[in-house]
Formats: structure tokens, sequence, C-alpha cells
């Protein structure tokens, strides 16, 4: 790895306590990633964008901050990162998914909070993120509990807005997140300078809508008989589009579709002939949370889907492009972002369970793993809905509850090979 140093301490960080996890991270990714055979080629941009996680991407913020540019950081995919880039910054993903941050937010908040947000929260706190040390705003939301105190913590230490979504889909929500977006709008033309205007709303609105397009069609190839490409692979793809650049990430996730294609047309695939197909459901798994992926996939199953927000959640559903004027553009935002996303802080929020019943017969899953991030109230309890249905449905479901640390391995080892051999 290049010699990142000089900027990490520029950006006032803990070099020191950084280290340790630069030692770590090289060795995990190894055994995780570089470890799996016959891997498609265009996995090496995304291989060398992890490598370098804290330094490519971060110089790229630097050097828009030095030309007086602005970047905006959100913990959750119900902001709309069109906005920020129509405002002329660049948007990062904050979502922190690794147990390194978890001590540092322990500090801070209960123990009974769920390890994404102790570990957003020790990111910044720790001084051991250069992307929490590079965001000028920090956008927070009030989806769940934990994380509506938790931005008034993090506000003691960071520029924080908070976008107030409703809890609930009906006509006087939808007003209400309409205005919400105006309101963001008007605080990231205050923060930039820069006006959204009608052009700029737009482009940002095919621009990122591109980027789902293109994960969408990588999607696609796990609908195969034979998938050319391992779960694992996709899901590091998805984490990786939330930080890196929209149009270069597109491009590159579209190279790689291209060499699907020849894949596809020869019916290689990635796994042995019969291995069991698992979609997974429930919290998100942001980077480095690999865990659940690596279990299945080492246990010689396969992950096809994930009704996640790091997965389909994420760029199943486009914005509509043929708003013209900027009020129209904010309706297209307001359905996409409000109606399009089907998260568990929501109630009722039956669409959710519509989703991963018509997923599992898209991607013809033999099994669903309903996974809980530990301390995560709403979607342990939707859980019931979840697993109830899939049950009713004769598909076969396994709930798991986990955490970022390997001490339930073991435990989540023999209980996923039990499902799997069940299947
Ligand atoms: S749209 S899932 S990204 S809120 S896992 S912090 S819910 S206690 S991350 Fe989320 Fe937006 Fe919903 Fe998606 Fe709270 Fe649960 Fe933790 Fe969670």
């Amino acid at each position: 790895m290049a010699d990142y140093r000089a900027m990490w301490e520029g950006l006032g960080m803990d070099v020191k306590t950084h280290d340790l996890l630069c030692e770590a991270l090289p060795q995990a990714f190894g055994d995780v990633y570089l470890s799996q055979e016959n891997r498609p080629e265009g996995m090496d941009y995304f291989n060398m964008v992890v490598a370098e996680i804290h330094g490519i991407r971060p110089m790229e913020l630097v050097e828009h901050h030095k030309k007086g540019g602005r970047v905006v950081g959100s913990f959750c995919i119900h902001v709309p990162d069109e906005v920020v880039v129509a405002a002329g910054a660049i948007a990062t993903g904050l979502c922190s998914g690794s147990q390194f941050w978890v001590p540092g937010g322990e500090k801070k908040l209960p123990t009974a909070t769920c390890p994404l947000i102790k570990a957003s929260l020790g990111a910044r706190f720790d001084r051991t993120c250069p992307f929490f040390r590079l965001a000028d705003l920090f956008v927070g939301e009030t989806t769940c509990d934990g994380k509506k105190k938790a931005w008034e913590i993090l506000a003691e230490d960071a520029p924080m807005y908070i976008m107030d979504i409703p809890q609930m889909k009906r006509e006087r929500d939808y007003a209400h997140w309409r205005d919400d977006i105006r309101g963001y709008i008007r605080r990231l033309e205050e923060l930039t300078g820069n006006g959204v205007t009608e052009g700029s709303l737009h482009d940002a609105i095919v621009l990122l809508n591109g980027k789902r397009r293109a994960l969408q069609r990588l999607s696609d190839f796990r609908k195969l008989d034979a998938v050319p490409i391992s779960g694992k692979d996709v899901l590091l793809i998805t984490q990786i589009a939330f930080y890196d650049d929209p149009g270069r990430f597109t491009s590159m996730v579209n190279k790689l579709c291209d060499e699907l294609d020849q894949r596809a047309r020869e019916g290689v695939s990635v796994f042995p002939k019969g291995a069991k197909r698992i979609l997974l459901t429930g919290t998100p798994l942001s980077i480095p949370n690999w865990k659940l992926h690596h279990l299945v996939e080492s246990l010689g199953g396969a992950v096809v889907c994930e009704e996640m927000c790091t997965g389909i959640r994420y760029y199943e559903r486009c914005v509509d492009e043929d708003g013209r004027t900027l009020d129209e553009m904010v309706d297209r935002l307001t359905e996409r972002y409000l109606g399009g996303i089907h998260c568990a802080c929501f109630t009722p929020n039956s669409e959710r369970v519509d989703d991963i019943l018509r997923l599992a017969r898209e991607y013809r899953a033999d099994g669903v793993i309903d996974v809980n991030l530990k301390f995560c109230n709403i979607y342990d309890t939707e859980g019931y809905f979840v697993e109830r249905a899939l049950k009713d449905a004769g598909i076969p479901v396994l709930g798991v509850e986990t955490d970022y640390t390997d001490q339930d391995a073991e435990q989540l080892k023999t209980r996923i090979g039990a499902f799997l051999e069940m299947l």
C-alpha cells in the first residue's frame, strides 16, 4: 500500500491506533476474498479499492477539498445522494462494519446498542477513519431509536444535519418527506454555495440511476443456474458503491458484467453444481462485515441475493427520470426514497415481506437466512412476520443474530451447516 501517513496526520487522525487496523485488514481480506478460486478478472479493480480503502478515495476527497469542494457523509439509504451530487459536493457512506471501532462507540453509548451504530461513533471519536475526518457535514436520520439518540452525541463532535424520515407511508408522510428533501436541498446549497438547478439535479438522478442499473445488471447474473460470481464478491462491490466515485464505479461494474456475460454464455459457475442457493435478508452488512457470506459460502452454499440496504434495497428501484421542473424531481425523489425502501423502521411494512417472497422466487432461493445485528430491535421484531410468511410459502428459513466479533463463528457455522444440509 502506498504511504498515506502524511494525509492521515493532516486529517488529525490517531495514526498509531489506525496502524493496527491497517495491519489487520489485509489478512482478513486475503482469508475471505483472495482465497476464492476462479474469480472474474474484473474484481481486480475492487480488490485494489479495498486494499487502499483509507488511501485512494480519501486522497480524492482531500483534492476535492483543496478545490473548495465539500464532502457529505450519511448513514442510511433514505438520504438522497442526488441532492449532494447536484450541489457539486461528494457523497460518501459512513456506516461502519468493523469490530475495531465498537469499543470506541461503547465509551459513549450503551452496550446494548447495535454494532453498526457503536462502530460509526467509534470511528469518529477514535479518529481512526479518514472518511469520518473528511466529511464536512454528517447527515443522520430518524429511522431507529438507537441512531436518533446517537446523532445527538455525535453532534458534540461533528457538524450534523438530521433528516426526519416518517415512520409511515400515508399521503401526509409523503408531504412531510417532500418538505424534508426541500430542506436538505437548501442546506446543501448553503454548505456548498452552489445552487441546485433543474439541470444539475436531473444529471445527478441520471448518474445515480446508472449506478443502480449496473448493480442490478450484476445482480441478474445471480439468477442463473450457473452463477458466475460469488455472493461475497457482489457484497464487496455493493459496499464499495457507497463511497467510490459513482461514474467510475458504474463503468467498472459494467466492465465486470461484460466479462460475466461471457461466463454466462459458457455456463461457468464459481459454485459446485447443486450448491444450495441462499437469500439473505435483514440488517445491513457494512464494509468490512463479510462474516455471513463467508460462512455460507465456505460451507458450500451460494449467496444469490441480499434483501438488505447493502443489497437489493439500495439499487433495485430507480428514481423516475421524467421530472423536468425542480418540484417534479423532488416528487420523484420523494417517491423513490420513501415509497421505494422498505426498512423495518416503517409500520406497517408488509411490502418488505412481499419483496422477500418475490426475490426468493426470482433468485430461486432454496432457503432464506434472516440476519439480525445484535440489539437491532426493529428488524428482530419484524422477523416474526418475515419468518412466518416464508414458512407459509414453504421456503425454509433460518433466523440468526450476530455482531461484528468472531465469538459466535463456530456456533453459526454449526447452525448454518445444518441448515444447508437440510435444504
Ligand atoms: S433504511 S436498515 S440503512 S435505517 S441495524 S442502525 S436499524 S439498530 S441500519 Fe438502516 Fe436506513 Fe433502515 Fe437501511 Fe438501527 Fe437496526 Fe442498527 Fe440499523
